[in-house]
């Protein structure tokens, strides 16, 4: 979604001595009127993800429905480093989206282990990801050319307005803060999918991509940045499809979606309590900004202790909180987008 908008600036009444002609300053052949200049204003979109079957959505969403982001950036999370890296790549090969791959930060800042099993298959994509890179041409050499965290923040600082959406840990966006810290003036907005108010799914009342770093959310939470997060409050509440939808929706264009929808529906029957369908998180921050008034959201001031536990304080940051959603937005927009 590169979007350049052109300003142009008047001519400029200055009367600049090297103008016209030499030995000619009195001359009325000299108009004062300087060339119309164009300056360009550029904007891009980041998406940072950890795919896992919830971001492979994500990237239906923006590959048939929404416009591709400019950049994409893998952080470990739902799976190692190694396979969300791998699994980025597959499903920009599968959707054909010429986003720039990037690979980010590929563990958390304390090293601990992150994992949720095989949540999201044995290979973070249903376990069908072998399968898909072969179908679709995906190579080690491809993946080892993706580029690296220092180009990406060149490119930001290269544009006036950038949109940052951060899906998995935010170890990533927190490396760019404080190893690239003139990055900052440049992203405009920060959507990211963490966190809970009141609704928790890791110990210590936290989220499981807040609890994947907690000093690199402390990191964003207390930056200059402006964000926005969809916690498990509207995630929970809204993110979820019915298996009764799944059953309904043609996926003859993009038969792995099935797959990868049916994969986050038996893990959510296995390891939640009365689950009836999906719930694809990752969903919500990008419907956000592709139609921000599909949502109604709160102000909180937040602080974030260092397992990613976050709670209202009167000295907190300004945080925009995602509370509710539209009905049915998140699941007419996959079916608009598997058409
Ligand atoms: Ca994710």
């Amino acid at each position: 979604m590169k979007k350049n908008v052109l300003f142009f600036i008047a001519s400029l009444s200055v009367a600049l001595s090297s103008c016209g002609n030499k030995g000619a300053s009195n001359s009325t052949e000299t108009t004062n009127e300087a060339p119309v200049e164009a300056v360009q204003t550029t904007s891009a979109t980041v998406f940072d993800c950890d795919p896992g079957t919830d971001d492979a959505c994500a990237f239906l969403l923006f590959a048939k429905t929404i416009g591709e982001p400019d950049y994409m950036i893998s952080t470990f999370g739902n799976m190692p480093f190694k396979y969300t890296t791998r699994n980025m790549n597959i499903m920009a090969k599968f959707l054909g989206m010429n986003s720039i791959l990037c690979q980010g930060i590929g563990e958390p800042s304390d090293h601990h282990e992150v994992t949720c099993g095989d949540f999201h298959g044995t290979d973070g994509l249903a376990g069908i990801a072998d399968e898909m890179a072969a179908k679709y041409g995906v190579t080690d050499s491809m993946v080892a050319s993706n580029k690296d965290l220092a180009y990406l923040a060149s490119e930001i600082n290269q544009k006036d307005s950038v949109t940052y959406i951060a899906v998995g840990p935010l170890s990533t966006l927190a490396n760019l803060i404080t190893k690239y810290p003139e990055t900052l003036s440049h992203i405009k907005n920060v959507y990211i999918m963490g966190g809970g108010i009141t609704h928790f799914n890791k110990e210590g009342q936290t989220e499981y991509n807040f609890a994947g770093d907690g000093p690199a959310v402390q990191t964003v939470l207390s930056s200059s940045l402006d964000i926005t997060i969809f916690p498990l409050d509207i995630t929970e509440v809204y993110a979820g499809i019915a298996k009764t939808e799944i059953d309904s929706m043609d996926f003859s264009k993009y038969p792995e979606m099935k797959n990868i929808l049916l994969q986050n529906y038996a893990s959510n029957v296995k390891y939640t309590k009365d689950a009836t369908g999906c719930v694809i998180h990752d969903c919500l921050p990008v419907l956000y900004y592709y139609d921000k008034s599909k949502f109604t959201v709160k102000d909180y001031k937040l602080v974030a202790n260092s397992i990613g536990h976050i709670e209202e304080a009167a000295d907190g940051k300004l945080i925009h909180v995602a509370m509710e959603m539209e009905k049915d937005f998140l699941v007419n927009s996959i079916k608009e987008s598997l058409k």
